[in-house]
């Protein structure tokens, strides 16, 4: 590959080397002074589970090449943030040595495929986890050039005509017209936003075992502000199959996408749109047509909640996991608690397994109950509390990494958002709400990483200190917010809440969620204003 300079790749390079989980970026903080690259790599991690090894390695890897953070993704994986150049290969070849890669984590391919991380609530969740590892292996590229590079350590030639001619057996010579996302999820939860994907695996249990899934397709968030051609779209439920006939359904699945999504704008080439405009029976019929067989009617399911447990919880092994709430998904080592170094010594002493949930949160796994105790007392010595973690809202919330790194980023996101969580639990307090959990999501832009469109309240950046909020999300996360005000300024976000929330203290029925009461009554009063 060609160097543009002695710290970047050029333009061409970079978007080459996405398929390979890494993005070329710079520092926005110093882009007074210049430009300062440096590269954010994305793991490839499989329903998010890694074992204690596996962990310490890319912990290790975060200390000596990137920002001595670990970010866990919305989609169960990792990201080192801030590492430089002359670091990359390193970085890249220890997450080989530890078993893992980063193979297809970015780029217009399958991406990590999410799956529940809370442990086994049935007799088959285990069965799912290993089908998430199956459809993952099976929407894999098969190039050999992410090994040659990055393993093999030889300079890789694009103009070489075995590069030029390569041809992809799935996914042919030019890939995918855009990125692909697949979930699974054991209803009644749905801890990882099933809906959300282009391709969604929902688990149907009868009598106690695993009869098959329900499909789901052509679910996707990203829009871009002012384009009303693009819309966030929740996947729809198009039928059943059983569990033997997952691989090819999902290949199925993806080379719809492949031929007919639409490759002349990338801003319309998601599966969502070829749903959107073709419709549900069309699509089941393209698909029956590939696979050689018929899609049954989707069997009754229904998803109640999303996010995670905290805290100790006994598995059905009669060991224990422990859920751990992380702070935008941020692993590091602060100066109240030092939740990097406390789960390093956690993992090298007592080697759980580590499990990354799609709400940026970490679970420890199969732990002995006679070492329970001291764990949590090698986390309270860290400064970290597995009693009572976080806040209410903070736990059932999410931001985007958005700035320094993002290239994307319109404003402020996880380095902002805690400070407002803040602001809007003792706006919670003074309307008479304190402890009420709200869903809340931030993104620095309209893309949708951290799932705004499906919180209670979503706050999407627009410009520097400027959001469009939306409201009216689910507890399930089944349904799709709305958009309720353009570009607030930072500083009048409180006060548009504030009338809102005083409401939904006054009015809201027993139990109601914040979320099910915009819907109630925001939303019917907005519907009979005139157009
Ligand atoms: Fe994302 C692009 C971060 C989940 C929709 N996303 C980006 C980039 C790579 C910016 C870029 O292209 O230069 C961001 C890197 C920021 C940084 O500095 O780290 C980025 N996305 C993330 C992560 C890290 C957010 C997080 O808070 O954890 C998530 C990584 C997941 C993973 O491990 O693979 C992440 N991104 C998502 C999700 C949520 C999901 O998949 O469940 C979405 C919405 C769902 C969807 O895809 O529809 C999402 N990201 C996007 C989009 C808009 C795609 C679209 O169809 O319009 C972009 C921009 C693009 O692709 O052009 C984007
Ligand atoms: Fe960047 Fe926008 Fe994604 Fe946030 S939502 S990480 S700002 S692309």
């Amino acid at each position: 590959m060609a160097d543009s300079g002695l710290d970047r790749f050029s333009d061409d390079d970079g978007q080459f080397l996405k398929f390979h989980g890494i993005y070329q970026q710079d520092d926005r903080d110093k882009r007074k002074t210049g430009k300062f690259f440096m590269f954010m790599v994305r793991g490839r991690i499989p329903a998010g589970i890694l074992t204690a090894r596996q962990y310490l390695a890319f912990d290790e890897l975060a200390d000596r090449y990137g920002n001595q953070t670990l970010r866990i993704t919305s989609r169960q994986s990792f990201q080192f943030h801030g590492v430089v150049k002359s670091g990359l290969g390193k970085v890249m070849r220890g997450i080989n040595d530890s078993l893992l890669d980063t193979l297809a984590a970015c780029g217009d391919v399958n991406r990590n495929v999410m799956a529940p991380p809370t442990p086994a609530r049935n007799g088959f969740t285990s069965e799912v986890l290993a089908d998430a590892r199956r459809v993952s292996e099976a929407l894999l590229p098969k190039t050999r050039a992410y090994h040659s590079i990055w393993v093999e350590g030889v300079q890789l030639n694009l103009e070489a005509a075995e590069n030029k001619e390569y041809v992809d057996p799935l996914y042919g010579k030019t890939y995918l017209p855009r990125k692909f996302k697949s979930a699974f999820a054991i209803p009644p939860l749905n801890d990882t936003d099933v809906l959300t994907n282009d391709l969604g695996l929902i688990a149907i249990e009868e009598q106690g075992k695993l009869a098959g899934y329900n499909l789901a397709v052509g679910g996707g968030l990203g829009m871009s502000h002012g384009n009303k051609e693009t819309f966030p779209r929740v996947a729809d439920v198009i039928g059943f199959f059983t569990p033997n006939k997952l691989v090819e359904v999902a290949r199925g699945v993806l080379t719809v996408h492949r031929d007919f999504g639409d490759r002349t704008d990338r801003k319309h080439a998601r599966l969502k749109y070829v749903l959107e405009e073709k419709g549900v029976d069309w699509f089941r019929a393209e698909l029956e047509q590939r696979v050689g067989f018929k899609i049954e009617p989707a069997r009754p399911f229904q998803f109640t909640k999303q996010g995670d447990l905290f805290g100790w919880h006994k598995q059905a092994d009669g060991l224990w996991f422990l859920g751990l709430f992380v702070e935008t998904g941020r692993i590091k080592d602060g100066p109240q608690a030092r939740l990097k170094a406390a789960l390093r010594a956690i993992a090298e002493k007592f080697a759980p397994e580590i499990r990354l949930t799609p709400s940026q949160n970490l679970l420890l796994l199969n732990v002995a109950d006679a070492d329970r105790q001291a764990i949590s007392d090698a986390l309270a010595a860290h400064g970290v509390p597995v009693e009572h973690q976080g806040t209410v809202l903070g736990r059932a919330s999410m931001a985007c990494p958005a700035l320094p790194t993002c290239g994307l980023a319109l404003a402020e996101s996880e380095r902002y958002f805690p400070s407002l969580l803040t602001r809007i639990e003792a706006l919670l307090a003074e309307v008479g709400v304190g402890g009420q959990e709200i869903i809340i999501r931030m993104t620095g832009c309209p893309n949708g990483c951290a799932r705004p469109y499906m919180a209670e309240i979503g706050f999407v950046g627009k410009a520097p200190g400027k959001y469009t909020i939306f409201l009216g999300g689910n507890e399930a996360s089944t349904r799709l917010n709305k958009p309720f005000k353009d570009a607030v300024k930072d500083a009048d976000i409180i006060n548009e809440l504030r009338p809102l929330l005083s409401r939904y203290a006054q009015e809201r029925s027993s139990g109601e969620r914040f979320g099910d009461w915009v819907r109630r009554v925001l939303w019917a009063e907005t519907a009979s204003l005139p157009a």
